[in-house]
């Protein structure tokens, strides 16, 4: 008989309601729930993707644990053999604590992939993580991603996670830049899938919407403009929009007025920026950015809003401040169709903290941001030998050889290492690198809620999911993974019987009461919904309503907030932090100084490539068969004036080819793409020795992150640069005869 069964999809921040149909222990079915408060019914394709996942064979179940063939270094053709959870515990803690003795606590590290902010559990785990390993070697994907958010939150609003999410529901004017909704549902704004619909309904209330993005992408058909802009020129444009602001007498604090800081630097600020200067540069006409800058301002509200194309390009964290400054100095920060903050069941903000430059990186002293170093200096870190070199390494769910830029000095790296614990699902391109993996339940064996991606929400509501099934062997969470390693490491890394017996005994006490549901229980008791210490409060959330209401409660629509809410010591806005001001020279001297004519007058390399979303996959998706059934997606998309110029047919083979590396693939001829830019996508390139994952290796792919450059970053926030990096194509040859087609189609072929 089969039953039904509600939760998120945890797959990507949109956080769409998934119904689960199933017969015992067999998925039959994953459809949207059209019950879902958020998403009312959407989903993409990729959630369909999980029950693939829970039947993987290729899915670990049990800790594998690597034998050398030569003890003195790691092979890719080393054997691995399953070992039982307490042997691989303890012997991931010795090893860990062994090289913490001799080298010192930042001799071992950690690193987070985007599968942890994800994982309740594992989400849990991640402040004992850095306080029990006590190094200052702490890595995360943010700084693959959206770094640069969190580091103009931080310095203008005061907490680096006290995000501005776009109220999209109500606004009369969205700008886009670089974001491709179409595909990826929108990032840290969380609506439910296809929030294009909401274009509709913006254009149905007498709104616009705009899109800048150097390739046309599946989102413009549905936007009401979309302007090609160069790439890694945004910051550019974005001060063209304030100095016009400013230069028609449109520039109003509003509300706001006597809790902003900075204003009157910011006019003389842009005016430095000559307006034709920034046209050329950006290849937009002068006339659409005065009038962009004017309809935006003049709307009855407003809200400029840029993801990755914004974030992961060299000037990220002059962008992100950019679109800020842009929305406040417009009337629109925390109003109504404007720039708002969610208000979350759980305050997720008080259990994190935010922090800048309180030491720094021992290769190349670059900053810390809230306590975690740059992906970019990971590889430095591990090779380059003296104090404090970085030798074992505790990885969760992510995969860094894909997914960083500079993949194959990640290789390297990783293949350093004295000894890495690897906390994952599959023996992959970066796992293969590890020497014990311990792989959590299932995705459908662990309860569910969004810690971190309710900080994106555009409504306000919270959402409980139990697991839907018993582990199928006796697994562990990713909480109960990390809590039985922190423990036996603290316990073989201190001498003294004493705290050995402590630490054993608190673990202990961890492990038996402390469960994700408890915590929960406790954070929306505690949260602005809760009843807190009044017993007799009506209506207040919590778990129990949560598991009474398997579709999510909805808790009202975003509020205005500030400046009660600011996290700043003055409670003001910080429109102008000096350490933004400080990074225009920088902008300057690339396009206004003639740094970006003396850089491509000295290299070989003609032409930028830009990343692209798999349309119907994701990452670690590339698992399911079902998602990857079909053409490969890895094709370059080249503008047919480049395509012509280099004698590139619609059936050539060719080489890109960067400062880094090379790599080969087919291409898609289209001037979907701007001139002077080509396109992929990324975190394919499987198919690599000592990987055991039949589905992903079946559709292997070419991995973009081999040509991207890690010595190329945003200096300001530490972001690595994967859009806009310098390359050069090469016809070499006819690719294989054309293959069905696959997801990944042109636009045309995608509205068709
Ligand atoms: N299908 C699918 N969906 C996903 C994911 C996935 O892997 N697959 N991943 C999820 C994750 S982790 C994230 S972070 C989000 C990302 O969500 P988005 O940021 O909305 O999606 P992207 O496609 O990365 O959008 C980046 C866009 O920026 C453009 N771009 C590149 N360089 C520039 C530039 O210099 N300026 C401008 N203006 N644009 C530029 C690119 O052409 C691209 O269209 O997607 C999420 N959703
Ligand atoms: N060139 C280029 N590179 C990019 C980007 C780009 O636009 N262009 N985008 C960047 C962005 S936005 C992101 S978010 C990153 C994504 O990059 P990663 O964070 O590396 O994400 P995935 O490749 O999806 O890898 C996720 C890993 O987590 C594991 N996993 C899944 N679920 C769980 C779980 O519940 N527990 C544990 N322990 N493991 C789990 C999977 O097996 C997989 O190994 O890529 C970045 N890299
Ligand atoms: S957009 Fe797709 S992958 Fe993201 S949460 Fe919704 S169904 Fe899952
Ligand atoms: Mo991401």
């Amino acid at each position: 008989m089969s039953q039904l069964h509600h939760r998120t999809c945890h797959l990507c921040e949109t956080m769409c309601g998934i119904e689960v149909e199933h017969d015992g222990a067999k998925i039959l079915a994953i459809r949207g729930d059209k019950d879902d408060v958020l998403s009312q019914g959407n989903i993409c394709p990729k959630a369909t993707g999980l029950q693939d996942i829970h039947t993987d064979p290729d899915r670990l179940r049990r800790p594998l644990k690597r034998v050398r063939k030569n003890p003195a270094e790691k092979s890719l053709d080393d054997e691995w053999v399953e070992v039982e959870w307490d042997e691989a515990f303890d012997y991931a803690a010795r090893q860990l604590a062994g090289i913490q003795r001799e080298f010192g606590a930042d001799a071992v590290g950690s690193y987070c992939g985007r599968s942890t902010a994800h994982n309740i559990g594992a989400l849990l785990a991640v402040d004992p993580l850095r306080r029990i390993v006590g190094s200052r070697n702490v890595y995360t994907g943010s700084t693959v991603d959206q770094m640069p958010h969190n580091f103009v939150w931080h310095h203008m609003l005061g907490h680096q996670f006290f995000g501005t999410v776009p109220d999209i529901n109500r606004t009369k004017y969205y700008l886009m830049l670089g974001t491709n909704p179409k595909l990826s549902n929108g990032a840290m704004m969380s609506t439910g899938a296809n929030p294009y619909k909401k274009f509709d309904e913006i254009r149905a209330r007498g709104g616009k919407t705009v899109l800048l993005d150097p390739r046309r992408t599946e989102s413009a058909p549905y936007v009401d403009e979309h302007h090609f802009i160069r790439p890694n020129t945004d910051a550019l444009f974005l001060l063209g929009l304030i100095r016009t602001v400013f230069a028609r007498g449109l520039a109003t604090p509003g509300r706001l007025g006597a809790h902003i800081e900075g204003w009157d630097v910011i006019e003389p600020m842009a005016a430095r920026f000559d307006m034709d200067r920034i046209s050329d540069v950006t290849g937009i006409a002068r006339a659409d950015i005065e009038r962009i800058a004017v309809e935006f301002a003049s709307a009855e509200s407003a809200v400029c809003y840029g993801r990755t194309g914004v974030s992961m390009v060299e000037f990220g964290g002059l962008c992100q401040w950019l679109m800020q400054l842009l929305n406040i100095v417009t009337g629109n920060m925390d109003e109504e169709g404007g720039m708002m903050f969610p208000l979350t069941a759980i305050d997720s903000l008080s259990l994190a903290s935010s922090s800048w430059d309180r030491y720094r990186s021992r290769v190349s002293g670059r900053p810390e941001f809230s306590g975690e170093l740059p992906m970019a200096v990971l590889a430095e870190e591990i090779l380059t030998p003296g104090e404090g070199q970085l030798r074992g390494l505790i990885a969760i769910a992510g995969n860094p050889v894909l997914s960083m830029a500079d993949g194959t000095r990640t290789e390297e790296a990783l293949e350093q290492l004295q000894f890495m614990v690897s906390i994952d699902y599959y023996l992959n391109e970066t796992t293969r690198f590890a020497d014990v993996i311990l792989p959590p339940v299932g995705p459908f064996e662990k309860s569910h809620y969004d810690l971190f991606y309710h900080l994106y929400d555009t409504i306000n509501w919270a959402k409980y999911a139990p697991p839907l099934f018993e582990p199928e062997e006796p697994g562990h969470t990713d909480f109960e993974i990390l809590a039985e390693v922190l423990k036996r490491l603290a316990i073989e890394r201190t001498g003294s019987p004493v705290r050995k017996w402590l630490y054993r005994r608190t673990g202990d006490l961890v492990r038996r009461f402390v469960t994700v549901e408890r915590v929960l229980a406790l954070g929306l008791r505690f949260g602005p919904y809760g009843k807190g210490l009044n017993p007799f409060k009506k209506n207040a959330l919590s778990l129990k309503k949560l598991r009474d209401s398997p579709h999510g409660i909805y808790l009202g629509p975003l509020r205005k907030c500030l400046p009660e809410r600011l996290f700043t010591p003055d409670k003001k806005i910080q429109l102008a932090p000096r350490v933004l001001l400080d990074d225009l020279p920088r902008l300057r001297a690339r396009f206004f100084e003639g740094g970006e004519e003396a850089r491509q007058a000295d290299s070989e390399f003609d032409l930028k490539i830009i990343s692209r979303l798999s349309n119907r996959t994701l990452g670690w998706m590339h698992h399911s068969h079902r998602l990857v059934k079909g053409r490969n997606p890895c094709r370059l998309m080249i503008h047919p004036e480049d395509a012509t110029a280099r004698g590139i047919q619609s059936d050539s083979l060719v080489r890109v080819t960067s400062r880094r590396s090379s790599i080969e693939l087919p291409v898609t001829i289209s001037d979907e793409v701007m001139p002077g830019v080509v396109c992929m996508p990324h975190l394919w390139g499987h198919g690599r020795v000592g990987t055991r994952q039949r589905v992903a290796n079946a559709t292997p792919g070419v991995s973009m992150n081999d040509l991207t450059d890690v010595s190329v970053i945003d200096e300001l926030t530490g972001n690595a640069v994967v859009n806009g990096v310098p390359v050069r194509v090469d016809a070499v040859g006819k690719a294989g005869a054309a293959e069905p087609a696959h997801g990944d189609e042109t636009v045309e072929e995608f509205v068709a």
